[in-house]
């Protein structure tokens, strides 16, 4: 069991040195063999497992699938307390602090707390902020939360200050995954000059043009994973992006 994924993210982060995330959402797995494959030569930092909705997926078999290829830390990205699995790395303990459905902000954590605890798993809890992206996204529905409109940038920082200051240790600024539209880079330079913890950006990003504009903008963890359903091989060329990037 790996540990400390956070401090090195914290690291890295100081340094300006960007990661990147591949998300496999447990239900659609076709193409993780093509990912895995390219992995070998152009490794992410990351690989996230979760998703919004399971329909027929396995967090645990898709874990193992992952663990049986790549030495990657793997870690939970939960839509729901089921998708808690100890063959994991670590979790990101989400907090939608962009909504008002306690259920999100306290009452999950306190059903999921002693099977977390058991766990083992590198706990990191995160602030989550969900950005309107033009479409209903599966998370806004499935969390029953209203979205930060993309132009209130006063509103996305104070929430991540917020967030800071209850001492979440990550913030996730997230569009949705299949975004239609990703999050603005003028509300990821808001929010990034407000807060000192990492920054995870997510939902919609479908080119190196735009992995590259939010890490200037002040992204230190790209997550992608729907464009990489479609086209496993572009993952080569994004996580070219995020090693030669320089601020
Ligand atoms: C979703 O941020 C992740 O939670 C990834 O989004 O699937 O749109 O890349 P995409």
């Amino acid at each position: 069991m790996r540990k400390n994924l956070y401090d090195g993210l914290v690291r890295s982060s100081a340094s300006k040195e960007k990661r990147i995330a591949v998300l496999i959402d447990p239900d659609h797995t076709s193409h993780l063999d093509e990912i895995l494959n390219e992995s070998k030569v152009n490794p992410p930092d990351y690989f996230f497992v979760g998703g919004s909705l399971l329909q027929n997926g396995q967090t645990e078999s898709c874990i193992s699938a992952l663990r049986s290829k790549t030495e990657i830390p793997v870690i939970l990205f939960p839509g729901h307390a089921m998708q808690i699995s100890s063959k994991a790395d670590a979790i990101l303990l989400l907090s939608v602090i962009s909504g008002r459905n306690p259920d999100l902000l306290i009452g999950r954590h306190v059903m999921a707390a002693p099977q977390l605890k058991a766990s083992g798993l590198e706990i990191i809890p995160t602030g989550y902020l969900l950005i309107e992206s033009g479409t209903t996204t599966s998370a806004e529905y499935m969390s029953n939360t209203f979205p930060i409109p993309s132009d209130k940038h006063g509103i996305a920082a104070c929430t991540a200050m917020a967030g800071e200051q209850l001492g979440l240790k990550l913030i996730y600024l997230e569009a949705g995954s299949g975004a239609a539209k990703s999050v603005p880079v003028t509300m990821i330079r808001s929010v990034k000059t407000s807060i000192s913890v990492p920054l995870i950006i997510g939902g919609g990003l479908r080119s190196g043009e735009d992995i590259a504009e939010r890490c200037e903008a002040g992204a230190d963890l790209i997550v992608v994973g729907n464009v990489l359903e479609q086209n496993p091989g572009l993952l080569g060329s994004f996580v070219q992006t995020i090693r030669t990037f320089k601020q």
